[in-house]
């Protein structure tokens, strides 16, 4: 089994061309304390992924994208392919966040799409899953995220754990400044782990699953703490070089 731990900073829409620049002069320095044990991944806007990759090149940051169509090229407009994600090159995608789920229409199905063409184009979805507060408060977290899980990954066929990785997000955790409780946060993922056992068998051990939702300098080493937990999925703490850096060194 080896899951290196992941921490992958979204930046929704933040940060244009020249403030992802003057991110990665402050960053840069920082992370060339953080061990090499762990991985780091920024999610700039398509704005900005080129200038990111420019300035990354020599260092051991990886790159990724918020969100891609499933098609490689068609009168899709306003929309980004995978091969143009590739071109960059992006090493990650980020997959079915629940602000695309709420504010975009996205659905099980087009999470399913946008899983099987990244997998298909040798990028890695991160693929979110989370429930809403009301789903909680009914009892049907477990129900609920487990069947985003199935379907997400629905005739996905992977011949290594490399390949997926899942972030549990709850959906009001999200920005809210409510972090999980990290027993809450765990028993989820860990559902989530056997389900992923069930469908996948001994590969699954090695697909990381992220915690994500109002994660924060003071709240990840508990997090972090946690058997099934592989990292974090951070947005608002991901925009600051400092708080980022101080997540990624969380020990
Ligand atoms: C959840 C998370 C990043 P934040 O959306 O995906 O954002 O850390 O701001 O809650």
């Amino acid at each position: 089994m080896s899951r290196t731990p992941l921490f992958a900073g979204n930046w929704k829409m933040h940060k244009n061309v020249k403030e992802t620049l003057e991110f990665l002069e402050d960053f840069l320095p920082l992370a060339k304390d953080i061990p090499s044990e762990i991985e780091i991944a920024i999610f700039p806007p398509f704005t900005s992924l080129y200038a990111a990759f420019e300035k990354l090149k020599g260092s051991a940051i990886k790159l990724g994208a918020q969100n891609m169509h499933w098609e490689d090229k068609g009168a899709f407009t306003g929309e980004i392919s995978p091969p143009m994600l590739k071109e960059i090159p992006c090493d990650y995608v980020i997959i079915g966040h629940s602000e695309r789920r709420q504010y975009f229409a996205e659905t099980d199905d087009t999470v399913n799409k946008k899983v099987k063409s990244a997998v298909k184009y040798g990028i890695v979805p991160i693929i979110c899953v989370g429930e809403s507060l009301e789903q909680r408060e009914k009892g049907e977290t477990l129900s609920v995220v487990l069947s985003q899980v199935e379907k997400a990954i629905w005739e996905v066929q992977i011949e290594d754990g490399g390949k997926l990785i899942f972030a549990y997000e709850p959906i009001w955790a999200i920005g809210t400044g409510k972090v999980a409780l990290p027993s809450d946060a765990q028993e989820v993922i860990g559902a989530i782990r056997e389900k992923l056992c069930k469908l996948y068998g001994n590969v699954a051990q090695d697909i990381r699953i992220l915690y994500g939702g109002s994660v924060k300098p003071d709240n990840i080493k508990d997090l972090m703490a946690q058997p099934d937990i592989d990292g974090a999925l951070v947005g608002g703490a991901s925009l600051d070089a400092k708080a980022f850096y101080q997540i990624a060194t969380y020990n």
